[in-house]
């Protein structure tokens, strides 16, 4: 371990945020949330009920108008000063989310917290110039659109990227003039309600954002039913994302689902090996491989398989597991002891169906520090293309590896599970390069990266991954209604019915 502080932040916030204010829940229910790196209670969070679901969508409608009228610029403001006071600190953040969620702190001080501020401050800037369209239609009329903000939005986060996907749902929703009630994950609260107390600091108006831990079963699935709230944006697992859509239909929500994926990295026989070795472990490997877009299928040429594996089964041992908060560790422990299980399961299920584990499938080994907590040793897997373990989510520092002969079979097995949400390519044939990024079924496309977001590049996928876009255009797009005006401009244009 190295000698630099692993030490917890000194304040954490446990309550709801309703209307401005921090609350306890009604009937004063808690739940714990647990270091993952030794099991511990970090501490009981306020779990919100139905009651506190209604209290905070009042709020939210109560405020929905004067935000909504605030000038665009306004807007944007408030985002601008939560993306500088995020970097301002960014230590504490990152820290607070690596206890919570396992993470690594040279991730969430890297690409966490930099891209939650780049996000709030991607849609405080975008919020003054997302504009409507003139839209050329017959001589005597004038027709233009008004982009309208859909009113009160639900926003259900998960627990593999809290910070960043709390980011991603508030920046586009409040920019857009939405007000907004928002679920984290109950394993993982803590980064959004720090985030809640960083929007009073910097002055929103109350009601505009509310946050509300608790249960998705009870609150996630009441929050899709209620008539209240007049868009749902959710990410999370494809079975979830499908009972949402089942209770959105009272009121005909809108809906926004980012869902699972079961990402196809393919590497050719004419790849930058190194570049590809390194490129296809941080596809699996960061985040413990919890990533909806990870490169979990590994799809090589048979006439590199050999070298590749090689190289990269040894620099899948080298990753240094260990402690999040402790700066050198590379990979931390899975997010939840459940989570963990399951994909520990999935070793099991391999070797059922006739798979060989090529490394890791176990808790570290010899590692006393780590024995309590929820830790996978990177795990590379052989299986045929139609095995589970090839076809289902894992969701953990797990990939699966095949081979192939030829691009029609590499395209084959690339599109040939029900997920679409990222994939990529490695190879220095341009031609190659593009023809796979058009045929390739999902919604994005990596060529020699992988893993590559921004707020500026939509987000999301096809298929059992979900629709809608988060991040850019796209996302303000999903978080407005269009509303077409006409205005008759002559007024020599003769009345239908004239007399
Ligand atoms: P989910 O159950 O889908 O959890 C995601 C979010 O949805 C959490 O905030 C959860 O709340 C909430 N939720 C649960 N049931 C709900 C319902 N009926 N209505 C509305 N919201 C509900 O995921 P999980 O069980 O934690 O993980 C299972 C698998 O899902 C993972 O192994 C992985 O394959 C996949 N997953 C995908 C993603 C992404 S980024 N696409 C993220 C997480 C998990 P609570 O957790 O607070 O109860």
């Amino acid at each position: 371990m190295s000698t630099a502080s692993t030490a917890a932040p000194s304040r954490i916030q446990s309550d709801l945020f309703i209307n401005g204010e921090f609350v306890k829940a009604e009937g004063g229910a808690t739940a714990p949330t647990h270091n993952p790196h030794d099991n511990s209670v970090i501490t009981e969070v306020a779990s919100a009920g139905k009651a506190d679901v209604d209290k905070a969508v009042t709020a939210a409608t109560e405020a929905f108008p004067k935000w909504a009228a605030l000038s665009a610029a306004e807007r944007g403001r408030y985002l601008l000063r939560l993306a500088d006071l995020i970097e301002e600190r960014g230590h504490e953040l990152a820290t607070l989310e690596s206890l919570d969620t396992g993470h690594p702190m040279r991730d969430t001080t890297r690409l966490d917290v930099p891209r939650a501020a780049m996000t709030f401050r991607y849609f405080g800037g975008m919020a003054d110039k997302f504009e409507g369209a003139v839209i050329p239609v017959e001589q005597g009329f004038l027709n233009y659109t008004l982009r309208q903000p859909v009113g009160v939005v639900g926003q259900i986060v998960p627990w593999n990227f809290p910070l960043m996907f709390t980011s991603w749902k508030m920046g586009p929703a409040l920019a857009a003039g939405n007000t907004l009630v928002l679920k984290p994950a109950a394993l993982t609260p803590l980064s959004s309600l720090r985030i809640a107390e960083l929007m009073a600091e910097v002055g929103i108006p109350k009601g505009v954002v509310n946050i509300l831990p608790g249960p998705g079963s009870s609150i996630g699935q009441y929050m899709a039913e209620h008539p209240g709230i007049a868009k749902i944006s959710f990410t999370g697992s494809t079975d979830v994302g499908r009972r949402i859509v089942q209770a959105s239909a009272g009121n005909l929500k809108r809906v926004g689902l980012e869902l699972g994926g079961k990402g196809a990295n393919i590497v050719f026989a004419d790849a930058n090996l190194p570049a590809a070795i390194g490129g296809s472990a941080f596809a699996i490997f960061h985040n413990q491989g919890q990533a909806c877009i990870a490169g979990s299928r590994l799809i090589l040429h048979e006439s590199i398989a050999d070298e590749f594996l090689e190289k990269f089964i040894t620099l899948a041992r080298s990753i240094r597991i260990g402690n999040p908060l402790d700066p050198a560790t590379e990979m931390g422990p899975l997010t939840s002891l459940g989570h963990r299980d399951k994909v520990l399961g999935y070793c099991e299920i391999a070797a059922e169906q006739g798979g060989k584990i090529l490394t890791g499938g176990k808790p570290p080994q010899d590692r006393p520090d780590l024995a309590n907590g929820y830790y996978v040793q990177p795990t590379v897997v052989q299986a045929r293309p139609q095995d589970r373990v090839s076809c289902e989510e894992v969701f953990g520092p797990f990939v699966v590896v095949s081979t192939f002969k030829t691009d029609e079979e590499a395209l084959q097995i690339a599109n040939g599970v029900e997920y679409g949400l990222g994939g990529g390519l490695w190879t220095t044939n341009l031609a190659r390069a593009h023809k796979f990024a058009g045929a390739i079924k999902s919604g994005m496309v990596w060529i020699n990266c992988y893993k590559r977001v921004n707020a500026a590049s939509p987000f999301g996928g096809v298929g059992s991954s979900g629709y809608g876009r988060e991040m850019g255009f796209e996302a303000m797009h999903q978080y407005t209604e269009v509303k077409s005006v006409w205005v008759n401009v002559d007024a020599n244009i003769p009345p239908y019915y004239p007399r």
